[in-house]
């Protein structure tokens, strides 16, 4: 590798670390064997969404207080940084108005 081409690898690193560091996190609390979890993560995947997941499955009191949090008594439950998009259906719904990218990196 050349010297100028170690410089735009630099570079890039750099502004593909700042671009991660402007996105929120996106947070998917799950259980195992939810399809609809699965698919959320699919979902992102496809969009190149980083996401982080908290898995419930088993722990009743981690469970009660995402009801408690989130009013909703499925999971999915989908947080983009604090602001609770839903399940995987209001996932979808929010991609489909353009709203999911713009929260995610709001740039
Ligand atoms: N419309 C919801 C459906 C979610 C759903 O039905 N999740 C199932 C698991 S895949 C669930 O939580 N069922 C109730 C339960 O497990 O207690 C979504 O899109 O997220």
């Amino acid at each position: 590798m050349q010297a100028h081409d170690s410089a735009i690898v630099g570079l890039l690193r750099l502004a593909l670390a700042r671009s991660l560091r402007r996105m929120n996190t996106v947070t998917i609390y799950s259980t195992t064997w939810c399809p609809y979890c699965v698919a959320a993560k699919r979902f992102l995947d496809s969009k190149k969404v980083p996401w982080t997941e908290i898995d419930l499955t088993g722990d009743d009191d981690a469970r009660a207080a995402l009801v408690e949090k989130s009013g909703r008594r499925t999971v999915p439950q989908i947080y983009v940084g604090d602001v609770h998009v839903g399940g995987y259906d209001d996932l979808r719904a929010l991609d489909n108005r353009g709203g999911l990218m713009p929260l995610v990196a709001p740039g």
